[in-house]
């Protein structure tokens, strides 16, 4: 038998054939009728069998004894396991004291993605003081920028790939990543097919990329310096009168002349030397944007990351106006997500007109928060330092902190000092090693599958449902579930009484009722109980089916119809196809106040002093980077034998200029250390680094006492988050910076 699904490993939101003999899984292929994708498929997409087979991969909970030793459990025994070590935390000390970590599968996992809501909305409301993502190493600048220029966190223009005659790239290697923040089946094929057009795609980045190599031009820049190109490139627009002011943008836009007018201290001549990039090519650079038709820049983890994420992740934003681009075909476009998701409300509690920050503080840092959150790193402050309002209890649900934060060793002993520790998790590793009790969810072939986030980013409008492949065991969970227990635990009821049908209503009806009085919502204004009623099915396909029918082709709940519900797109196992990227909508998706595009902004502005003062300061001297792999993701696939072949990935690649300089070799461990910390690798020389740059791939270093991960764990690699210090912030945004870290490297001698 065959099933058509669609991939959940990353945000290309691939089409896949699934065949099925009794329970055994035999081929995966690409969906070539897939209206989204086509057939694309790549190497994780293929290995979903093996990710299922995984004999590693927890089937049942596990808790861990005395002595530290994890062992398999019932599942009535892991729930009351978790009541057991978690009660005692609440009650003494509240859910002040309790504290969550929602890891990246999150969002590509429908059950969690549409019930983390519930656990942290509870533990919220009962006191929790804050939740951990690794939002804040990722893309919190692109959010903070979204919110302030667009109104909402997640709404933001993509580059209309398939029609742009120009692209500039800056930090972002969708040759591994596949892209991001950015869903576009086949990425690669349509950045070639724009040279094949005759159009031009430039590659900003200190690593010579997959990417990069397939461009019509790689521009090596110091990490963290971005900030500094985009204000020169802006400068030279406005130097040569290029700045476009097309006449869809006139109303619509507020404070371009100011930020220009901010630009007149960035001249390239000035900031060549703190960038890498002569003047000259700045210029050109400039003139290549303002001579195209349809030019549009385009920023991801490389620009978000780094000392300046927040400023260069804005002036992305601000050159896409000044160039005419936005909202218009071939320029920066806003999809039109088929689904809606609560997600895109405006949080509640930031119920003023414009955004607030800095409402609350961390206890031990006093880091302002940011959009709910502060700086991954103070996780492990809070949990290792005593005091009213320790973190003494952490619910982690798909995520691996201890690799994937910077200042990771910290963490890790931090980890291992909880009271109560509670993962929801599909492998025992470097994080949930620290669990009391780890309880599984279902392999990606036993779930339901439906994206909602990444179709605010995609380059079509489509919506695709899947069925799960396989059945999962009688009785085991789902994960949707597990998070509701979790929630009515820290509310109040012992985790094996927590009634979740019943919790699963409230939860629904109180998203509805939060969207019938928001005036982003599609809901905004309609009777609560009336949009409940009309809802079908429980758990996440009611909020599915919420979704779809809130959503501009659905049927509006009753109220039109013929329009689309969950049932329809069910019938559509190849998908549905509603629309292509199209200019002109920007009336209808701004949310700022002044429902203008809103360009500046104090905390904006407030960061041009530190970005100014970066023009002139010393050389760092060498400088550490990360780097992804298309064979890997994050810290989670390394565990698939077939991911896994080919020499070693987890090693430190430096240009031959630096090596010779340091007298390292290729192939030759060196130790690299930063103010956070050292470690051992490999070095790779190569000259796709440019001199002065370092790069190693996040992710790696397994092979710790205590996991169950054993093709992992046979070619451990390093963690460079060991590296990564966790006070190194893009002030604006709270967001780590893991590229653009002064370290040092050297050669580790030859032993005898
Ligand atoms: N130095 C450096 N650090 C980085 C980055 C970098 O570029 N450089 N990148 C950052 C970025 S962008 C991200 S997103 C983070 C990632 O940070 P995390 O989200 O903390 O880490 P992942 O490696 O994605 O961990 C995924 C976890 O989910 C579990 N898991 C996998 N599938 C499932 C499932 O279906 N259900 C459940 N319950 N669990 C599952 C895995 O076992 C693993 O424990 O790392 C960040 N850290
Ligand atoms: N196969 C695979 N796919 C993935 C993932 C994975 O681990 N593996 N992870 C997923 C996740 S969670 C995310 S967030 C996305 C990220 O997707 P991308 O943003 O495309 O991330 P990377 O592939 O890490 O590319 C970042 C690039 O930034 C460059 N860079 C570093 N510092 C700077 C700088 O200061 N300036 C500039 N201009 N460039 C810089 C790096 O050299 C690197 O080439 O990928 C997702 N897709
Ligand atoms: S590109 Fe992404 S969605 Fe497509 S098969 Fe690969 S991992 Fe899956
Ligand atoms: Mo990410």
């Amino acid at each position: 038998m065959e099933h058509r699904i669609t991939c959940p490993l990353c945000e290309a939101m691939c089409g896949l054939r699934v065949t099925v003999e009794g329970h055994t899984v035999g081929a995966v292929r690409g969906n070539p009728e897939d209206v989204w994708s086509r057939g694309h498929l790549c190497p994780k997409g293929a290995s979903l069998k093996q990710i299922h087979e995984d004999p590693d991969r927890l089937r049942l909970p596990m808790v861990r004894r005395r002595d530290g030793e994890h062992v398999q459990v019932s599942w009535d025994d892991a729930f009351a396991e978790a009541e057991t070590v978690l009660r005692p935390v609440l009650d003494r000390h509240g859910a002040g004291a309790v504290s969550v970590y929602i890891g990246n599968p999150v969002a590509h996992n429908l059950g969690l993605e549409t019930y983390v809501g519930a656990l942290v909305g509870l533990a919220g409301a009962a006191g929790m003081p804050a939740y951990y993502t690794p939002g804040t190493v990722d893309q919190w600048p692109l959010n903070v920028v979204s919110a302030l220029l667009f109104g909402g966190m997640w709404n933001a223009p993509i580059p209309d790939l398939d029609r742009t005659d120009h692209l500039m790239m800056l930090g972002a290697n969708p040759s591994a990543s596949q892209g991001s923040m950015l869903s576009a089946p086949d990425i690669m094929g349509r950045l070639a097919a724009i040279r094949e057009r005759g159009g031009t795609v430039v590659v900003v980045d200190p690593r010579r990329t997959q990417t990069a190599r397939r461009a019509t031009e790689w521009v090596p820049v110091r990490p963290g310096t971005d900030a500094l190109l985009l204000f020169a490139l802006l400068h030279t627009l406005e130097e040569r009168n290029w700045i476009r002011r097309p006449r869809h943008l006139d109303d619509m836009v507020a404070g371009l002349d100011d930020v220009v007018a901010l630009s007149a201290e960035f001249s390239p001549e000035r900031v060549a030397a703190a960038t890498g990039i002569a003047a000259e090519t700045i210029r050109r650079l400039a003139a290549g944007l303002a001579d195209a038709e349809s030019p549009v820049i385009y920023s991801r983890i490389g620009t978000c990351t780094q000392e300046f994420g927040t400023l260069a992740t804005w002036l992305v934003f601000v050159l896409n106006v000044a160039l005419g681009s936005v909202d218009r075909s071939g320029g920066a476009v806003f999809p039109k997500a088929a689904v809606w998701s609560p997600m895109f409300m405006k949080p509640p509690d930031q119920d003023g007109p414009g955004w607030q920050f800095g409402r609350f503080r961390s206890r031990v840092r006093g880091a302002p928060e940011v959009l709910g959150q502060f700086p991954i790193s103070c996780l492990a402050e809070e949990i290792d330092t005593p005091g009213d309002g320790q973190i003494r209890a952490l619910i982690t649900v798909a995520g691996n902190p201890a690799i994937s934060a910077p200042g990771a060793r910290r963490l890790d002993a931090a980890l291992g000092g909880l009271e109560a520790m509670i993962s929801v998790d599909n492998w025992l590793n470097e994080t949930t090693r620290h669990a009391h009790v780890i309880l599984p969810g279902l392999s990606p072939l036993e779930r339901a599958h439906c994206d909602d986030l990444y179709w605010m980013y995609s380059i079509a409008s489509c919506v695709k449902w899947s069925d799960a492949v396989l059945p999962a065991a009688v009785g085991r969970p789902a994960e949707w579930e597990i998070m509701l227990r979790l929630a009515g635990a820290v509310v109040g009821t012992p985790i094996p009484e927590v009634d979740t049908a019943a919790l699963d209503d409230l939860y629904t009806q109180g998203i509805v009722h939060t969207a019938c009085q928001a005036s982003d919502t599609p809901l905004f204004g309609r009777d609560p109980t009336e949009v409940f009623a009309a809802l079908r099915g429980r758990g996440p396909e009611r909020m599915i089916d919420l979704g779809i029918r809130t959503g501009p082709w659905g049927d509006d709940l009753g109220r039109r119809p013929g329009g689309l519900t969950l049932d329809e797109v069910r019938r559509h196992p190849d998908g549905l196809r509603l629309g292509e990227l199209e200019g002109g909508r920007l009336s209808e998706v701004l949310t700022t106040p002044s429902h203008r595009i809103e360009l500046m902004h104090p905390l904006l502005t407030a960061d041009i002093p530190r970005l100014l003062s970066r023009i002139d300061r010393a050389s760092d001297g060498l400088v550490l980077t990360s780097r992804r792999h298309l064979r890997s993701n994050n810290s989670w696939l390394h565990n698939v034998a077939g991911l896994m072949r080919g020499r070693d990935r987890c090693t430190l690649l430096i240009n031959p200029t630096d090596a010779a300089h340091l007298g390292v070799s290729d192939g030759r461990p060196v130790d690299v250390s930063t103010t956070e910390g050292s470690i051992r690798v490999p070095a790779e020389v190569t000259d796709e680094m440019m001199p002065g740059v370092v790069s190693l791939p996040h992710g790696w270093g397994h092979g710790v006492d205590g996991t169950q991960m054993s093709v992992a764990n046979a070619h451990p690699g390093v963690n460079t988050n060991v590296l990564n210090p966790a006070a190194l912030i893009d002030v604006p945004s709270n967001t780590q910076v893991v590229n653009g870290v002064p370290c040092q490297v050297v050669p580790v001698p030859a032993a005898g």
